[in-house]
């Protein structure tokens, strides 16, 4: 029995399913977890000794690569001074202000622990502003566990939402409309049914939690437009893109302002961070300013604002970064569309910059259900070729693979020269 496998008995007997966030249990890939010792660069070690190229990168966050050493003096220099105080600090101010300068339709920023907690504030906050209680929100999106947004993603375009989670009570997830991703005419006859009632329209404006999905051409603009013609607030969920696709992220990739937009652990560097933020005159409804209510003593901790300062200000002084994101993503998504063009595999690479995912469907993956269509059997011989061969992939179809600036193109070219292995000899 391997230590992984032997911490994984004992954690099953008290955290259920042996982990705290499910995905982690590998359980769709019908493994056991490995459990992570330590990380450096884009590297993973586990409890074992083993280590592996490291394409989840903590789901996002570690855009510059693991333990950073400009990020780690950061926060060891922080620590010292105290982990938290509950009271005001300059490091969030500082923060703040980044943000700000940073996206330019965030003009107030509120911190908060997690990107459920960025969205769950941010809708309140859309709901408090506009006086409206419905919210659309896309199938296939994940905008992290709050009540109202685990809604099942079923067929139905216009499907009222019923919970996608037992315990959810339906009076949370009634206002919550459902739209198909990438569906033009669905959300103008939503629009036209519920237009004056809906508080908020929320979006990943890349998909990048049912494996990735690309905004059609037109959809990202058609939503700006319906949300500004219907007075509804337009959220961007840019807990994955935010920051990753640029400096200015999704908004700036595709050149759409939202009103209010959410972030999560990569405004941390890792840390627990969220934050939401936007148009002033929306954030002002906000407490102690306004009547919406949001609180919370770890919000704008020191630590996690000394780990996110420092690496947003990295990368809002390196462009070069998103130089070396872009030019990685191309070689290792363009050399796995290749792979599949050579071997004449049916499959689709779906990609961004350094966000990308390989399906393994013939159907172009457009939105929920063309994702669906995917075959996750084979997925999973994939993945356990690539993990026994040390390369380290979200253990499910429907999650993105993340590159950092730490990855090398000797790295990218391992990856491709394995998964070139599996395919052939399969
Ligand atoms: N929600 C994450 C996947 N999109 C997984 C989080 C985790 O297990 O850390």
């Amino acid at each position: 029995m391997t230590r992984s496998e032997e911490l994984f008995s004992k954690a099953v007997t008290k955290i259920p399913g042996g982990v705290n966030s499910p995905v982690r249990a590998f359980g769709s890939v019908g493994m056991t977890p490995r459990f992570i010792a330590s990380a450096k660069g884009a590297y993973l070690t586990d409890v074992d000794g083993n280590t592996y190229l490291d394409y989840i990168g903590s789901w996002g966050p570690m855009i510059l690569g693991h333990a950073h050493p400009m990020v780690l003096e950061q926060v060891e220099e922080a620590c010292k001074k105290g982990l938290s105080f509950g009271a005001a600090t300059e490091a969030e101010v500082c923060m703040a202000e980044l943000i700000c300068k940073m996206v330019s339709s965030v003009e107030m920023v509120r911190m908060v622990n997690s990107g459920t907690e960025a969205v769950m504030s941010a809708i309140r906050a859309a709901r408090g502003y506009t006086g409206r209680n419905k919210i659309v929100k896309f199938e296939g999106c994940y905008h992290g566990h709050s009540d109202a947004m685990l809604v099942k993603a079923g067929s139905g375009v216009m499907t009222a939402g019923v919970p996608d989670s037992a315990g959810v009570p339906k009076g949370c997830t009634e206002d919550t409309l459902l739209c198909a991703y990438n569906d033009m005419e669905a959300i103008e006859k939503l629009f036209i049914e519920y237009g004056e009632e809906i508080a908020a329209v929320i979006v990943e404006p890349v998909g990048a939690n049912m494996g990735v999905v690309l905004p059609k051409f037109g959809f990202l603009e058609r939503l700006r437009a319906l949300c500004t013609e219907y007075k509804s607030v337009l959220v961007f969920d840019e807990v994955i893109t935010g920051f990753r696709l640029g400096k200015g992220g999704a908004q700036e990739y595709y050149g759409i302002e939202a009103d209010l937009v959410t972030y999560g652990k990569i405004i941390g560097g890792g840390m627990p961070v969220g934050a939401y933020g936007g148009k002033k005159e929306i954030m002002e409804v906000v407490a102690p300013v306004g009547s919406v209510y949001q609180a919370g003593t770890l919000s704008g901790n020191p630590v996690a604002m000394a780990a996110g300062l420092a690496q947003l200000s990295y990368l809002d002084t390196h462009p070069e970064v998103y130089t070396k994101l872009q030019s990685l993503g191309r070689m290792l998504y363009g050399g796995l569309e290749a792979l599949c063009e050579e071997l004449a595999l049916p499959y689709q690479v779906n990609y961004v910059g350094s966000l990308g995912c390989l399906f393994f469907t013939s159907s172009p993956v457009k939105d929920y259900t063309s994702a669906k269509t995917s075959d996750t059997k084979a997925f999973t011989e994939y993945f356990r070729h690539m993990l026994t061969h040390g390369i380290y992939l979200a253990p499910s179809q429907f999650e993105a693979m993340f590159l950092s600036a730490a990855h090398t193109e000797e790295d990218v070219q391992r990856t491709l020269a394995c998964a070139r292995e599996y395919f052939t000899e399969k």
